[in-house]
């Protein structure tokens, strides 16, 4: 039972642990600003699309459960043209769609709203300036046009989550205008409805960056009451938020009122590093509160980390594993005994029985479930992995 529901579980594969959150706007394209970080400078990252989709594929042989992948604007296919962000439509996605299509994948869709001359003060839609403001309302509702367009061709509802790096480095004297101003264009940015059949939105919001200590526009309050208020979605990012702030917690406190939620399954040590995503207790917690959700809630999954100081397929892979295992764990846990101990008023018999199912078999369940969708099962994934970075990066130098 615990091995079908696996199959209920689709899990969106971010693009840019590729190619270092580069892009394909500009052969030299580089994350800059934004307040987030790439690490290391392993050779054989993915320059091209047809590079990031071989190294997609490669990653997606190693997961034992659905994929969905998760695209951002600036991964777009220009032919070697310009195109700015404002001027970016569904023509330029046509090669991801096709791909996807012929794998029979759900794609989703992301406004990159960083690494860009425009964004560069550290501000977009909440910028002072009203030329930079609508500059950026346009991507973002191209980027929302795109994603009904994937919607439309693969027959699932695109989710197009938008997060921005709007924030300041020391004490703000005016957080009223920029929360008024970002609030302001989300509305514009939301004018154009898109049916619900073909894509969704969410709104991530975020604690602080590097280079944004002080203040951070789109805080997980503004974010949560302008996703109330709008019936939007919110995106909970598990590196997003103060490190004793337990997201998993907040997956049943949001869904008393809302249907559905979008995670960013992220590891941040310390700050959001967005390290490669483990089985640790933070994820362990999260996969229990998923499997227990009551049925019409609907939480959906996405990987969200990047890591250039790492053999990047294996790490993309392993995180993607990690995950899959979290829920594998969680949908395996006695959890009928558990509550049944709870509803009796005896905790010792609850932490004991949590204690105890930490230690039940898991491994040959993993095992089986990797042997029944074709995956390396035990630890030969890890040679696989090494296998085709080891020819990737000979062929990419
Ligand atoms: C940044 C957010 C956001 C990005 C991606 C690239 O802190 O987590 O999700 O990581 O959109
Ligand atoms: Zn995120």
């Amino acid at each position: 039972a615990a091995l079908a529901r696996i199959d209920a579980c689709p899990l969106s594969i971010h693009c840019w642990q590729g190619d270092d959150v580069a892009g394909f706007e500009r052969p030299d394209a580089a994350l800059s600003g934004g307040g987030l970080q790439v690490t290391g400078s392993r050779p054989g990252r993915a320059r091209t699309p047809e590079e990031l989709r071989a190294d997609l594929e490669a990653v997606m042989r190693l997961v034992p459960g659905p994929c969905r992948v998760n695209l951002h604007a600036m991964y777009g296919e220009f032919q070697g043209k310009r195109v700015d962000r404002d001027g970016i439509g569904p023509e330029h996605f046509k090669g991801w769609m096709d791909w996807a299509a012929e794998r029979n994948l759900a794609l989703d869709f992301n406004a990159t709203c960083f690494s860009h001359e425009k964004a560069a003060e550290g501000f977009t839609l909440s910028h002072p300036d009203p030329g930079v403001r609508a500059f950026w309302i346009e991507h973002v509702k191209r980027s929302r046009a795109v994603a009904e367009a994937m919607g439309r061709r693969q027959g699932t509802p695109c989710l197009h989550n938008l997060w921005i790096p709007d924030g300041m480095k020391d004490l703000p004297a005016d957080r009223w205008g920029f929360r008024a101003r970002l609030a302001a264009a989300l509305d514009r940015v939301f004018e154009e409805d898109h049916p619900a059949a073909f894509m969704k939105d969410s709104l991530e919001s975020k604690l602080f960056g590097i280079g944004a200590e002080a203040f951070t526009v789109g805080s997980h309050e503004f974010y949560l009451a302008y996703a109330a208020a709008r019936g939007k979605m919110v995106c909970l990012d598990l590196g997003h938020f103060h490190p004793t702030e337990s997201v998993a917690d907040k997956l049943s406190a949001l869904l008393c009122f809302q249907d559905e939620i979008l995670v960013h399954v992220s590891r941040g040590v310390r700050w959001d590093s967005d390290h490669v995503v483990i089985l640790d207790d933070p994820l362990a917690a999260l996969a229990f509160e998923i499997a227990t959700a009551p049925p019409g809630k609907t939480i959906h999954l996405a990987l969200d980390f990047f890591d250039a100081s790492m053999n990047r397929v294996g790490g993309w892979a392993l995180g993607a594993r990690s995950v899959l295992k979290a829920m594998l764990f969680a949908f395996l846990r006695p959890v009928e005994r558990i509550r049944a101990a709870e509803a009796e008023g005896d905790f010792f018999l609850r932490l004991a029985l949590m204690e105890e199912a930490k230690h039940l078999p898991f491994g040959a369940v993993w095992n089986r479930l990797c042997e029944m969708r074709n995956v390396p099962a035990g630890a030969a994934w890890i040679e696989a992995a090494r296998a085709y970075e080891a020819r990737a990066a000979r062929a990419r130098r």
